[in-house]
């Protein structure tokens, strides 16, 4: 069969969609009271609020929004970077809250040739800091920081350790500790994915400062684990134009309840400092979620989402993920009225489906992030941008 072979550590899971179960998913368009959400003012007002609150709460924890202040210090700065095709900045971001402080550093390329301030990409990299090489000694496709400047894209992103560890025990050595220690004893409390929502959010502070970038024209994108605190990031943070998912799977776009490959019970258990304590409760017991995750999807209506998977990460569960973004992305058609729809069946490797509101592709191939996907992504932004100009 076509089907990877399932690692010992893999066997508690399954990926057959023989057995997958009959599921139920909790109502978008019916809030807690029992109310239906019909109009603009019911999603934007009650809805997508509480929505948003019922992540925060069961999944991603809550997302600490005191600062006292910001201090952005330019530590390096190339007009000449690339062969003189753009201007790379590398910033610190501190930021100050009570007595502490914590910094950030943010790598920025900005392409030297525009007539106007530049749409940027931010990416949340999880992966070997080579990836993120601000010297271009090292180019990974993970990061084609050339290509992305050569569309006119600026091309941003930060290390994740930065803000909090990639680690279950020195998660909590950076913001967490030091900011936020308070979040730690709460089983609502910000873990690690939610820590790296708030650095990508602390990225956009500074963009908002950037005379040479278009905060409005910001998109946000995750791989896998990056690609849950992406979606995290976009539902939580309404100043991303666009908030795309590379293959993030459980915990990031993929339904919970369909336990295809990862469950919510085993991504707990491997990754304990991901999620909220909360989080849980859910193992093996996902019929219980006040959510899933077609809702973190639709908390970006009425921006733009894009979910994107591969043919042979079924860890990640493809299917699951497009039923997420066909689901969610109701909001967009049933409240907003935007033109367009998903086909019912998965479209198939070499035919993305990109909307005015929201793309899908399937890449043929492993589990990763590719110029071929980063090119695709920018297809979408292009259009999106052209017609959604302020
Ligand atoms: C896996 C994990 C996934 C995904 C992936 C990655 O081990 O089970 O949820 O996050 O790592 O980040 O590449």
């Amino acid at each position: 069969s076509m089907l990877p072979v399932l690692t010992y550590a893999q066997k508690d899971t399954h990926n057959d969609e023989s057995k997958v179960p009959n599921i139920s998913l909790p109502d978008l368009f019916v809030n807690s009271k029992g109310q239906e959400i019909n109009t603009i003012q019911e999603w934007e007002y009650k809805r997508r609020p509480e929505i948003v609150n019922l992540f925060e709460n069961n999944v991603y924890g809550t997302m600490p929004k005191a600062i006292d202040a910001l201090n952005f210090t330019i530590v390096n700065e190339d007009k000449m970077a690339m062969n003189g095709m753009a201007t790379l900045k590398e910033i610190d971001i501190e930021v100050i809250y009570r007595t502490q402080s914590a910094t950030m550093r943010l790598i920025l390329f900005i392409p030297n040739e525009r007539d106007e301030a530049a749409p940027v990409f931010l990416l949340i990299n999880h992966r070997d800091p080579e990836n993120i090489d601000p010297t271009r000694t090292i180019k990974m496709g993970f990061w084609p920081a050339e290509e992305i400047v050569r569309r006119g894209y600026a091309a941003a992103t930060f290390h994740v350790k930065d803000v909090a560890d990639d680690d279950k025990v020195t998660f909590t050595d950076d913001i967490l500790s030091k900011l936020y220690p308070e979040e730690l004893e709460k089983e609502n409390g910000m873990r690690g994915l939610g820590a790296w929502a708030w650095g990508a959010m602390r990225a956009m502070d500074y963009f908002e400062t950037c005379q040479d970038i278009d905060a409005k024209k910001a998109a946000v994108i995750g791989h896998s684990r990056g690609g849950k605190a992406s979606l995290w990031t976009g539902a939580s943070d309404p100043r991303w134009a666009i908030t795309i998912s590379n293959e993030s799977g459980a915990g990031g776009a993929a339904i919970s309840r369909r336990k295809f490959g990862e469950t919510v019970q085993r991504i707990n258990t491997v990754f304990p400092y991901w999620f909220t304590d909360n989080f849980n409760k859910y193992n093996n017991n996902e019929a219980l979620l006040p959510i899933d995750q077609h809702m973190l999807i639709a908390a970006m209506a009425p921006r733009a989402v894009y979910v994107a998977s591969a043919s042979e990460d079924l860890w990640a569960d493809p299917k699951g993920e497009y039923m997420s973004l066909q689901l969610g992305t109701r909001v967009h058609r049933e409240i907003y009225k935007m033109k367009g729809d998903f086909p019912k069946a998965i479209n198939s490797p070499g035919n993305p489906v990109h909307l005015p509101y929201a793309g899908h592709h399937i890449r043929e191939g492993k589990h990763n992030l590719t110029p071929y996907d980063w090119n695709l992504f920018m297809d979408f932004a292009d259009n999106y941008f052209r017609f959604n100009n302020e």
